[in-house]
């Protein structure tokens, strides 16, 4: 048991956590993060340091109640199409059943989706015995509505985006379209009824500016990089997502949850740490936006600690910006 439940204050300080996934289940708020290994080795920018072995589940009564460390959930040696890297989750709700889903790199190295099934939600998760087929890349966040489920997914650079511009995984291409070409938008897929396959070939999501254009990969302040949550508010879909190398959390909306979306602002200045990963949940009559930075650790990329804030709408749907250093 611990007691930070204060906004923008670590959730926990026993363990190194990142990626969080917020979602209300059976009334209580649950956070499914990744679990951040305690490791001095070098940093680069293919995220080796991102070292992830398993996953615990965070849950929360209230805002003014002790957050509860469920403990392992799911461990890399019970995956057993997985070889490294349990990089960042999210769960969904289902067929009376609650659902894991997470990216790993298999025994190729190549990143893959995964799920993994429980009857409670803090789990223990049990694997699927191979990755969900035709899945790729990173960061999976399901969306459920009226019984469908779409799952949204993918990352630049150590996400293994860019290898897959051809529709199949060409490791020497490193690079995505050049800086006024479309930039690579992320990926959607259906989920098929069980939640354990993609009904169809997952599909990219254009994010258009205000005239209607691509954004440009060139247009770093705006553009895709990792990290997408889908949320619905008043009649709208929106699609929040990491900018990577600018370090923002943005957002557009869509009245459909394929998209194209339109690009609107930013939710999230830059946070200490050079990643930036979110969710988006309604608890009660109120809003929260869940991040991470690395304040914990002082400043180690992959020493991360996950925390919350309210994120207030304004009358005309756009979301505040929060800074969540300013008092
Ligand atoms: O935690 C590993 C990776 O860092 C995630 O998959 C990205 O979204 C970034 O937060």
């Amino acid at each position: 048991m611990m007691k930070y439940t204060k906004p923008n204050q670590p959730l926990v300080t026993h363990i190194y956590t990142a990626d969080p996934s917020a979602h209300v289940f059976e009334g209580k708020i649950y956070i499914y993060p990744s679990h951040d290994l305690d490791h001095d080795g070098p940093d680069n920018d293919n995220g080796d340091q991102y070292a992830m072995e398993d996953y615990h589940v965070l849950s929360l009564e209230n805002f003014d109640s002790p957050v509860v460390d469920h403990g392992e959930a799911l461990h890399l040696r019970d995956i057993p199409w997985a070889s490294s890297q349990l990089w960042a989750p999210d769960a969904a709700f289902k067929n009376n059943l609650y659902y894991l889903f997470f990216p790993a790199r298999d025994q190729d190295g190549i990143f893959r989706l995964g799920v993994a099934t429980a009857s409670s939600p803090a789990g223990p998760f049990k694997a699927e015995s191979n990755y969900i087929k035709d899945s790729f890349s990173i960061d999976p966040a399901v969306f459920v509505e009226d019984d469908q489920a779409y799952v949204y997914f993918g990352g630049l650079w150590g996400g293994q985006l860019e290898k897959w511009q051809t529709g199949s995984f060409e490791s020497s291409q490193t690079e995505g379209p050049p800086a006024d070409q479309p930039a690579l938008g992320p990926q959607v897929a259906l989920l098929s009824d069980d939640m354990l396959s993609f009904k169809d070939k997952p599909q990219e999501i254009s994010i258009l500016d205000e005239e209607g254009n691509p954004l440009l990969a060139g247009d770093e302040d705006r553009r895709y990089f990792e990290g997408p949550w889908v949320h619905k508010y008043n009649e709208y879909y929106y699609l929040s997502y990491s900018t990577g190398t600018t370090h923002k959390l943005v957002y557009g909306i869509s009245k459909n949850p394929l998209g194209p979306f339109t690009f609107k602002g930013t939710i999230l200045t830059p946070v200490i740490g050079w990643t930036t990963h979110h969710s988006i949940v309604q608890f009660e009559d109120k809003w929260y936006l869940f991040y991470h930075d690395s304040s914990l650790s002082e400043g180690v990329n992959h020493k991360r600690c996950v925390k919350y804030t309210e994120l207030k709408y304004n009358t005309d749907g756009t979301i505040q910006t929060i800074d969540p250093y300013k008092e």
